[in-house]
């Protein structure tokens, strides 16, 4: 008897299994479908795809219990997917869903936003009287994460409007943002990821008596048109650059231009009297020889540590890098693995883990697909992965087979499409596209731009203000900047969304640790050339330069390292002069 969670075996379910913890409820899996029997209240955090989440239930035996246990009248709550099964169907899908709800499940309209929606945004109350004690707060933001949606239609859909608690605004798109009825909540936000506002949604929820669950059904509900503008804020991430120090262990870590070691003085080295003279040296007296020696790797802070107060501090997002992963990144014993497990235990908003998403061999020879590793990391609590090296080759790859082929890797709009065995696309196929981001290290190469005919004429960048007179385009690296290859940011980042992917963080090699400010040029040129999220990183040294990439390019979110691990500048310093610049942020309480 009591609580149980649904895992189908996809996506970060631990992050909700480490809500409830905080919160004091306890609860069992569900791992056999007698367990519905057993069961008082049931929560699926649906994560991941809607065809992947129906097939794990179907092939674990729990989509009939499922049903059966829903129409029985006991409580269930159904998170984003766990909400969109409840539908018929879903364009996402071939398999139906459980069709309790009559309306289906389809892809947001990208002609005036980037999808996924990805972000926090706000939420409206259809009967704000009746359900003001539901834990669901109209002055607070909550995280969503999805492609798909149902859209609340009270004139063409009125059965399935009376299953509708909330709406929310993305662009001019009026979709459903939680549904109620009787036994039955769902929400397409994820509350275990969206802060204290989530836990309390779901605390109130978990409490409530059953004799509150029952209400009237609502009288016909009017139609929400959209407002001038919607809900949705930029976000604010924190990045944490992991590696082990000289004595082995993990800390955050901060380079500049992605050197991540103190820079001393040259050295003087004195050779002692007496000593044998070096080679090709004469016999003549004390020798001095001047060398450079490498400093120690910087250390900013312990990675759970620091994670939990950028959380406290009012961070949106945050991301780990385990930054050496290019030299080896074994599944077995992963310390990064235990590093997300502990953050994700005090962390409740979303987790972006990157480093060594590729296919992998263990110290036993053990071979680990990338989407192995990246399932690893989702079970420990992550949300996204980021992939980085890999994605670079994978683009290589798509445009040589592009080039080579036609016929077999073009789609209806002329575009490359991949074999289907890159990471991105194996990742994206199981945990849904919003689950993969693609991190790109772009370095200048400054070129002269009245002789320049090679192929990156179009994308040529010519200087103005400070730096009027000079061109450039933006060319990938790999192994966090160590090797340059024949790859532009655009052609990446093009290439990164036809395989799949759902987000860009976009670092820049020149501006990482100089607290220059964004590179501008840079976040434009991507941001126009993609219709995924974007995320600005690299760069930041005052608040003034978040408001100034906001202003100046459309990007979701900026991300910084080195002045919130510095104490330099607050994140609730940024958000306050966004506010006064009347960009949306994602307010917490005091
Ligand atoms: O190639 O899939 O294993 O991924 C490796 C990941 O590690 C990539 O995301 C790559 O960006 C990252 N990485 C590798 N080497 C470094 C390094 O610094 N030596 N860090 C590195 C990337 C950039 C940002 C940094 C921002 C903001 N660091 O993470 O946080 O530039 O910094 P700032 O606000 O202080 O300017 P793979």
């Amino acid at each position: 008897m009591g609580l149980f969670l649904l895992d189908y075996g996809a996506g970060n379910v631990q992050s909700l299994a480490n809500t409830l913890g905080t919160l004091g409820h306890s609860f069992k899996w569900i791992t056999s479908p007698a367990d519905f029997d057993d069961a008082t209240c049931v929560v699926f955090p649906g994560v991941g795809a809607f065809q992947t989440a129906v097939d794990g239930l179907t092939s674990r035996g729990f989509l009939e219990p499922l049903r059966q246990y829903i129409i029985s009248g006991r409580p269930y709550f159904g998170i984003c997917i766990g909400m969109q099964v409840l539908f018929q169907s879903s364009s996402e899908a071939s398999v139906p869903g459980l069709g309790i709800i009559p309306s289906k499940i389809d892809t947001f309209s990208n002609e005036d936003k980037t999808v996924p929606h990805m972000g926090w945004n706000s939420v409206h109350l259809l009967d704000p009287q009746q359900d003001a004690d539901d834990g669901l707060d109209e002055a607070l933001h909550y995280y969503f994460v999805h492609s798909y949606r149902a859209t609340y239609d009270p004139e063409r859909e009125p059965d399935a409007a009376q299953w509708v608690h909330s709406v929310t605004q993305y662009g001019r798109e009026i979709f459903v943002a939680t549904v109620r009825k009787d036994n039955v909540f769902g929400c397409q936000f994820h509350p275990e990821k969206s802060g204290d506002a989530g836990m309390r949604l779901l605390d109130t929820w978990l409490r409530q008596p059953v004799s509150a669950r029952h209400r009237p059904t609502p009288a016909q509900r009017l139609p929400f048109p959209p407002r001038p503008k919607d809900g949705f804020t930029k976000r604010i991430i924190a990045c944490m650059d992991v590696r082990a120090n000289d004595q082995g262990d993990l800390v955050v870590t901060k380079g500049d231009q992605y050197d991540v070691r103190e820079k001393p003085p040259p050295t003087t080295i004195i050779q002692p009297p007496g000593s044998p003279p070096p080679p090709c040296a004469s016999s003549s007296p004390p020798l001095t020889v001047s060398a450079t020696v490498a400093g120690a790797v910087r250390n900013l802070g312990k990675p759970v540590a620091l994670a939990a107060r950028y959380y406290a501090a009012g961070a949106d997002e945050l991301a780990l890098l385990n930054i050496t992963s290019f030299r080896h990144s074994p599944l077995r014993d992963q310390p990064m693995l235990a590093v997300v497990r502990a953050a994700a235990a005090t962390v409740f908003v979303p987790l972006t883990i990157g480093g060594g998403i590729r296919d992998t061999v263990d110290p036993d020879g053990t071979a680990r697909s990338a989407l192995e590793v990246a399932g690893a990391y989702f079970r420990a609590g992550a949300d996204k992965v980021s992939i980085g090296s890999e994605a670079v080759y994978a683009v290589e790859r798509l445009r040589a087979g592009a080039a080579a082929s036609e016929a077999s890797t073009l789609d209806a709009e002329g575009r490359g499409r991949g074999d289907g065995s890159s990471a991105i696309e194996t990742i994206a196929r199981a945990y849904g596209r919003q689950a993969v981001v693609v991190s790109i290290d772009p370095k200048r190469v400054y070129v002269d731009a009245s002789s320049y005919e090679g192929p990156r004429r179009d994308e040529l960048i010519l200087g103005s203000g400070e730096e009027e007179g000079k061109a450039w385009w933006y060319r990938c690296t790999v192994s966090g900047g160590r090797e340059a290859r024949d790859l532009s940011v655009v052609e990446l980042a093009r290439g990164a969304e036809i395989l799949g992917a759902g987000e860009i963080l976009l670092n820049s090699i020149d501006r990482d640790g100089t607290g220059r400010g964004f590179d501008l040029d840079l976040v434009n040129v991507v941001r126009r050339n993609v219709s995924i999220p974007v995320v600005a990183s690299s760069g930041a040294g005052k608040k003034e330069h978040f408001v100034d990439v906001f202003e100046n390019t459309g990007v979701e979110a900026a991300l910084a390292a080195g002045i919130f691990h510095r104490g330099e500048v607050r994140i609730d310093e940024v958000k306050e002069a966004l506010t006064q610049r009347g960009i949306k942020t994602r307010m917490t309480r005091p």
